[in-house]
């Protein structure tokens, strides 16, 4: 059986973290969407790895990581991720499997996203500018090139004609990109020989083998369901599946062979890049939730907005994936409010709402919140649910109320043993 894990906010929920602590549990973990636009961070033994494109699994001995067919690879950025790898002496070519259906982000890609980005002014998406848009644009428009290709003489020719056509597309943006192109392709052709040492397989193969063979495999998803093509805040969104669908189509996994879908969220809201955002503070309290959580980030660095938990969303979310059990995240961060708040409905064109309209605009929604008492108690130290303050139990109760799914796992900080099983 597959389960999933996904974001069910706007991305960094803490999913890196938790596909770490649940590995041992799972023979193989399977990125399937998304590529070095993410940034999953893990801590233990007073380190902390930021992943992009390699799954959470990597530092666990036993697990197979897999990198599925609906992600998009950055040679470049891949190679990097593999030379901050070396010091723990991972054996990576048996342990790291990549599908050659997976398509290859090339550096004119990430120029096209930047050419798109400075044409849209103050109306852009906010993009993490890896070349993430323009890549599943080709492979939707059926010219894209996947992994699989390097392994055909021919691959530079295929190459040559893209980015040619990358390059006079630049050029119709009339904006102002400044690249050196040679430069960026002696990197690239690098980065594609070490890419090559790896092991390319079929991996929904790979994957019905692992089933048929009794092994547990875990999906690992990427950014957050509000950011999904089709169910995010369209057009601010990435261009991938981010929800439960998208394991199924960028694994190969049957619907039907899905068991548990375990949704992450964290216990107040972030967003990064630009787009609609209900519950956003501007205040000392969304100022103090950034400080304190640490809010930058674990790609490009941005500082991310942040705000109160959006019920409203986060019911979608657990409705758009069928979410079996949840986890929250960052708990540690609100302690200290007197007060928490957290949104239960949306006024919208003089009603009140209980679901995310079309034209979903920060100016036109205003949130209607419900007020619940906060805790002082630092939880970072903490080990065990009894030791959770009543205020937190309250919260989590409020929580476990409206969206009928139980909080299974509450972080307390984010260590791998800073994670309260209920
Ligand atoms: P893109 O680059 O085309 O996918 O950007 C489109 C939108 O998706 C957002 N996005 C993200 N949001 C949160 N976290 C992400 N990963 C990094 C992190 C982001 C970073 O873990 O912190 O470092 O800035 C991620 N990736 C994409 C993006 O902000 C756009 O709104
Ligand atoms: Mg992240």
């Amino acid at each position: 059986m597959v389960d999933l894990l996904l974001g069910l906010q706007w991305g960094d929920e803490g999913k890196g973290k938790i596909v770490d602590v649940l590995t041992k549990d799972y023979d193989i973990i399977a990125r399937f969407q998304g590529g070095p636009n993410a940034g999953h961070t893990l801590e233990f033994d007073g380190i902390k790895h930021v992943l992009h494109t390699i799954p959470s699994g990597i530092f666990h001995k036993n697990a197979i990581n897999i990198v599925g067919n609906g992600v998009v690879i950055d040679p470049v950025i891949f190679k990097k991720e593999l030379d901050n790898l070396d010091k723990f002496n991972i054996d990576i070519v048996s342990k790291l499997l990549i599908s050659r259906k997976a398509h290859l982000i090339l550096p004119t890609h990430r120029l096209l996203d930047a050419a798109s980005e400075a044409a849209k002014g103050k109306a852009k998406i906010g993009s993490t500018l890896k070349g993430i848009g323009p890549t599943y644009m080709d492979k939707t428009g059926r010219n894209g090139m996947r992994v699989g290709d390097l392994e055909f003489g021919n691959w530079k020719k295929k190459y040559r004609a893209l980015a040619d056509k990358h390059e006079a597309m630049i050029g119709f943006y009339n904006v102002d990109v400044q690249y050196n192109l040679a430069e960026l392709e002696t990197e690239f052709f690098d980065a594609v020989e070490t890419l090559k040492k790896l092991s390319f397989i079929d991996s929904e193969e790979y994957i019905f083998k692992a089933q048929a063979n009794g092994q547990k495999i875990l999906a690992e998803g990427a950014q957050g369901s509000l950011l999904d093509i089709d169910f995010g805040t369209y057009p601010y969104v990435t261009s991938s599946n981010t929800t439960a669908a998208g394991a199924c189509t960028g694994l190969g996994v049957p619907p039907n062979k899905i068991e548990k879908v375990y949704g992450i969220f964290k216990a107040y809201t972030t967003r990064v890049g630009s787009g609609p955002f209900p519950t956003e503070l501007f205040d000392q309290d969304g100022e103090t939730m950034g400080r304190v959580g640490n809010e930058f980030g674990a790609t490009t660095g941005r500082p991310r907005r942040c705000g109160w938990l959006d019920l409203v969303a986060l019911k979608y979310a657990v409705q758009i994936n069928g979410v079996t059990d949840l986890m929250m995240m960052k708990s540690d961060v609100l302690s200290g409010f007197d007060k928490l708040k957290v949104c239960t409905a949306y006024q919208y064109k003089g009603e009140t709402i209980q679901h995310l309209p079309y034209n979903i605009e920060s100016k036109n929604v205003t949130p209607v919140y419900t007020e619940l008492k906060g805790w002082a108690a630092d939880l970072t130290k903490m080990t065990k649910a009894e030791d959770l303050p009543k205020a937190l139990n309250d919260y989590i109760a409020f929580l476990e109320q409206e969206l009928q799914v139980p909080i299974k796992i509450v972080s307390v900080g984010p260590d791998r043993l800073q994670t309260i099983r209920r």
